[in-house]
């Protein structure tokens, strides 16, 4: 077979296996693995170079509209950019539904969004504000059908959050149609408690959020999740975990034969609480919640990611401006930090953060790297095969990484919206030297993404988690 473009040499590296192959591309998707293959157009030479499943970010918000003046730093244009310059290939973006809003309604927004500006593959979870009988009961199993099989539920912030009977409701109507609910586990009314208290008491400082947003608050609306889970017999994601309290909960849920996916982020691998107190308005930097914690949260996020408590190792890139009446440092959000935007930027940097303190440092294996940052995401939301793995058939969806590049992180390299990173200025060894999307390159030297955006819209089958099959 003539192959469009052939990579060889590279040590290809799956969730499973790492072995040394040439990679024969055609049409977009990965038509051979062996060794010698020369017959191509272009030839990619991958020597001394980790061939990876391209990255997919399960956990990214694009473009959401954030109330009060705030908007978000990129647009679905500047956020795939960044995710491809970080070895990206498919991210998953929220669809948020307004209040009375249908959630076709709401998809139709954010396809008119996307359509046109993603540089690398794209799909939606729906986010439920609204779970009106007719949301659940018709639009849904609709919606599930047409391949919108994921959705998420806050438990926290006013206009988002859902009573407990309607997350029951929600997560039973997920049983009925087989879509997998992610959950966003803070207690809103110890939190809403919290801040009114710190008002009275003048702590109004960036880092009041932390203390407003404690351990127990995230741990108790862990808990509950699960325990509304278990009464509806369903599979669910605990998103963003910040800390070994919630792990634990999702561990002894595990024991007690529940289905659980859990995910943690690198701002709890990297940061901690006192990132926020700093001078003058510096830690708005770091607002995001669940917020950074402390070491011993550090460790035990470490643990479960090695231990296989978490599933999933996703960015939940946030990104809000710093210096911005329009981000972080709005007129309100400086003088009360309920008013800064809650989130980070960090769709670029999740993969090299993650191979260096991780693989680099012997935390984990470059099989558990790969099934963290792409395999498991793929499975759990219903893009696998194609997406996630290295094999015949699969989309060339492709990161080549070179294991002993050392990159300073700076905000520039990152293409993102943003005008800081939360990581300035840390070195990392490990970098995405090249990313092919379906075969086409679109980072290539010096980390520049190409200007055409070739990324697609992606319709996903069920989640691995609720059918429970293995191909
Ligand atoms: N939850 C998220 O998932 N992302 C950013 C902010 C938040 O509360
Ligand atoms: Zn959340
Ligand atoms: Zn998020």
């Amino acid at each position: 077979m003539r192959f469009d473009t052939v990579i060889r040499n590279g040590t290809v590296v799956t969730a499973s296996d790492t072995f040394v192959s040439d990679i024969g591309i055609k049409d977009g998707r990965i038509a051979a693995l062996a060794a010698e293959l020369t017959d191509a157009d272009e030839v990619i030479d991958a020597t001394g170079l980790l061939v990876l499943p391209g990255g997919i970010d399960s956990h990214v918000h694009l473009d959401q509209p954030s109330g009060n003046g705030i908007v978000m730093a990129d647009d679905f244009d500047s956020g795939t950019r960044s995710a491809a310059v970080g070895g990206n290939t498919t991210v998953l973006a929220f669809c948020m539904q307004e209040k009375g809003q249908t959630l076709r309604e709401a998809l139709k927004v954010y396809h008119a969004k996307a359509d046109g500006k993603c540089h690398v593959d794209v799909a939606f979870h729906l986010v439920v504000t609204d779970p009106t009988p007719d949301v659940l009961g018709q639009e849904l199993p609709a919606l599930v059908e047409d391949g919108y099989t994921s959705l998420k539920v806050f438990m926290t912030y006013d206009g988002l959050r859902l009573r407990d009977d309607e997350i029951l409701a929600t997560l039973d109507a997920a049983r009925r149609t087989g879509a997998l609910v992610m959950v966003h586990c803070e207690n809103e009314d110890a939190i809403r408690y919290l801040i009114g208290r710190h008002e009275e008491e003048g702590k109004l400082s960036p880092k009041a959020h932390a203390t407003t947003r404690p351990i127990a608050a995230e741990r108790e609306a862990t808990h509950r999740a699960l325990s509304l889970a278990e009464i509806v017999d369903v599979p669910i994601v605990i998103v963003h975990v910040s800390n070994r309290e919630a792990m634990e909960e999702i561990r002894r849920a595990r024991q007690r034969g529940q289905k659980i996916a859990g995910e943690t982020c690198p701002q709890y691998l990297m940061l901690t609480a006192d990132d926020l107190d700093q001078d003058a308005m510096e830690g708005a930097k770091y607002v995001c919640s669940p917020p950074p914690r402390d070491k011993e949260s550090q460790e035990a996020c470490w643990e479960g990611l090695e231990q296989g408590v978490f599933d999933l190792f996703s960015s939940d890139h946030c990104p809000f401006r710093f210096d911005d009446p329009q981000g972080k440092l709005n007129d309100k959000g400086k003088r009360n930090f309920r008013w800064i935007p809650n989130g980070i930027p960090g769709v670029a940097t999740r993969l090299p953060i993650l191979f260096s303190e991780g693989v680099m440092k012997g935390r984990i294996t470059v099989n558990q790297f790969v099934a963290m940052t792409s395999t498991n995401h793929a499975r759990l939301y219903g893009l696998y095969p194609r997406k996630g793995t290295i094999a015949i058939g699969a989309d060339a969806d492709l990161a080549l990484w070179d294991p002993n590049s050392r990159v300073t992180l700076t905000n520039d390299l990152l293409q993102h919206g943003a005008d800081y990173t939360p990581y300035e200025g840390l070195e990392v060894q490990g970098w995405p030297v090249r990313v092919l999307l379906r075969g086409k390159t679109i980072v290539g030297k010096a980390a520049v993404a190409v200007s055409e955006a070739g990324g697609t819209y992606l319709s996903r089958e069920r989640s691995s988690l609720v059918v429970n099959r293995s191909f």
